[in-house]
């Protein structure tokens, strides 16, 4: 199971560069707007210096970084959920992304076109959330349209109550994130898919010449221009360079924001392997990720943190020294946990 993100903002903003630098796909870059028109998908290695730790002591001979999918669209205008731009069928291309990256204009280039005309990222993240919120709208009266239709059982008419008051907030232009819904709901309304109930990254794309704008959000200021450019360069040159790229540091916090953990298997000493897990989930559930059949014929594992297995220094002189744990199926996996299994 891969988790995705998609890459959204006004056209000419530096989306497809952000892709490019990330994937090392070579996709369309102009500056001219809506240079994208159909989505460009690609998936990227999460480093993980952990991995690497883990692979020095058991030595296998293969070693299997997790992935995490980028999904980079057409830029969006003020007036898109009507239609305007590509209109509003790029928003769905998102929909299934698990969280949002929004990459913010603030670098100044006469050549580069910027669609409003002027640097302004409070206003350009305005545009986005209403254009995001109007599509979650169309969504919701689609939703109460069939809903309305339906049987009225208890279920059904809870439901609707619960999607008007989504409405409403919606229409009071905030995110349905900020919305307070208990657990049950939360797993309610998960298979609309709305898109202000994501979690939303911002990116700063700014040249360091314009100083870093004063804007209200949690954000990563990048220079995505130059991130493309170091990601042609070689290792050896990077360093003699002294290029400092913020790629990792994105993508880690893409996994953040996604809430989701890293744990670690052997395979007997085969092949090392990072997986990606929602955190708070369970050992059957991570078999789950890494073999179907590991789930629902999961007896037990055994468990050991990265760092404790790095203090053994091997697999085996964990277990002699007893601190492999032997765990059930009620053991909730923890991040850096490496587990071996048994079915
Ligand atoms: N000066 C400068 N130019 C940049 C920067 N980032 C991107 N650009 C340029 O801006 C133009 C648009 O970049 P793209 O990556 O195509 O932008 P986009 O957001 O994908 O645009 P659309 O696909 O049209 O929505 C290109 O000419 C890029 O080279 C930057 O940090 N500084
Ligand atoms: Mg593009």
């Amino acid at each position: 199971m891969s988790f995705s993100v998609g890459i959204v903002g006004l056209p000419n903003v530096g989306k497809s560069t952000l892709f490019k630098a990330l994937t090392r796909i070579k996709v369309d870059i102009a500056p001219y707007p809506f240079t994208t028109i159909h989505p460009n998908v690609g998936v990227v290695q999460v480093p993980d210096e952990r991995l690497q730790k883990v692979a020095e002591i058991i030595k296998p001979e293969k070693i299997t970084p997790t992935i995490i999918e980028f999904v980079d669209v057409a830029g969006l205008v003020k007036g898109a959920h009507k239609g305007e731009g590509l209109g509003n069928q790029f928003l769905a291309q998102i929909r299934n992304c698990d969280a949002i990256l929004e990459i913010v204009r603030g670098f100044e280039d006469q050549n580069v076109e910027h669609v409003t005309g002027e640097i302004n990222p409070e206003k350009d993240i305005e545009i986005i959330k209403i254009e995001l919120l109007m599509k979650d709208l169309e969504t919701i009266d689609g939703l109460l349209a069939k809903l309305e239709k339906e049987i009225k059982d208890k279920k059904t008419i809870k439901k609707i109550e619960l999607v008007k008051r989504i409405k409403d907030w919606v229409s009071q232009e905030k995110m349905i994130s900020e919305f307070q819904l208990g657990e049950e709901e939360k797993s309610e309304i998960k298979e609309y898919q709305f898109l202000t109930s994501k979690p939303i990254l911002y990116i700063l794309n700014s040249d360091g010449v314009t100083k870093e704008l004063p804007i209200q959000f949690k954000y990563l200021a990048m220079n995505l221009k130059d991130e493309e450019g170091f990601s042609e360069l070689s290792q050896k040159d990077k360093e003699e360079l002294g290029a400092q790229s913020k790629l990792d540091q994105l993508i880690l916090n893409c996994y953040n924001i996604l809430d989701l953990i890293t744990f670690y298997t052997v395979a007997g000493g085969k092949e090392t392997r990072a997986w990606t897990l929602k955190k708070g989930l369970t050992a059957p559930e991570a078999g789950g990720v890494v073999h179907t059949d590991f789930k629902e014929k999961f007896i037990r594992a055994e468990v050991i943190n990265w760092q404790k297995l790095a203090e053994a220094s091997a697999w085996k002189q964990a277990q002699e020294k007893g601190w492999l744990k032997l765990v059930g199926k009620e053991y909730v996996v923890q991040d850096g946990d490496v587990i071996e299994f048994k079915i």
